[in-house]
């Protein structure tokens, strides 16, 4: 099954990597922070068909349009272009995001940069890879931690909690980036590129993949409050290499 989400991604990922006139048909939806091409219509659009042609009786949660009731045993969690702005302005760092869940529990991940050509992809029990390649989190501890984090634009009311976080794990750590792509975030955690990613709140399709390639990397993956994340529910994420999780309890 896993190789079979990868097939359907690359070829979503085709779409993005030809796409042209991006600007053109692009709208907001809830302010300048939050946009939608219609790239990201026409990719959830493929990828909805060829998922579901795999799996039929499964449901299906996208981040455009209608979301179904999730009462199914097997849900399609999918984020056809995570890292809209970027893609927008043509930064080249985006990705598509597939995680297939069963009964709550994430089973595969797929988050594909077409960009760079970079799959990384898990099935739960299987471990993670990127391009077919074992990867694994880094031994850094927080005073050597690159973190990445989230700066939440949709919901202004987190401002002051992501710019203090963000400063107070500057402190501690080595430095930090913003890269504007929740799921490659996670991934960068989950390869080794750094060590600690956060943000205060997040769409779950911005994460559903991802969170299952970090843990199957040795990682772990957390609300800021340390709870368990929900592959149907938004809230906030906490996502580190585990050598770093603890640094939680410093920051509440
Ligand atoms: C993006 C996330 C990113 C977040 C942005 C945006 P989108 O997802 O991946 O981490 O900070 O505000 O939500 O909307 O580009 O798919």
């Amino acid at each position: 099954m896993l190789d079979r989400l990868i097939a359907v991604v690359r070829r979503a990922g085709d779409m993005i990597r030809n796409a042209h006139d991006i600007e053109k048909d692009t709208h907001e939806k809830n302010g300048a922070a939050d946009l939608v091409t219609k790239y990201d219509v026409a990719v959830q659009t493929f990828l909805q068909r060829e998922l579901l042609a795999l799996v039929p009786e499964a449901g299906f949660l996208g981040e455009e349009g209608e979301h179904e009731t999730l009462d199914k045993p097997w849900v399609f969690v999918v984020d056809p272009i995570d890292g809209t702005t970027n893609f927008v302005r043509h930064m080249h760092h985006s990705n598509i995001a597939v995680a297939l869940v069963h009964e709550g529990c994430v089973a595969y991940g797929v988050v594909y940069n077409p960009f760079t050509e970079e799959m990384f992809a898990a099935r739960r029990g299987g471990g993670a890879f990127l391009n077919g390649h074992p990867i694994h989190v880094s031994d850094r501890d927080m005073s050597h931690a690159i973190t990445m984090c989230g700066s939440t634009i949709y919901d202004r009311r987190f401002t002051d909690r992501s710019f203090s976080l963000m400063r107070r794990l500057y402190d501690l750590g080595l430095d930090f980036r913003r890269f504007g792509s929740a799921e490659l975030d996670v991934c960068y955690v989950a390869c080794g590129r750094a060590e600690v990613f956060f943000e205060c709140r997040l769409s779950p399709w911005d994460y559903a993949a991802g969170s299952l390639i970090l843990t199957e990397a040795g990682g772990k993956i957390t609300r800021l409050d340390g709870s368990p994340i929900d592959p149907y529910r938004g809230g906030s994420v906490w996502a580190t290499n585990g050598i770093c999780h603890s640094v939680l309890t410093l920051l509440k």
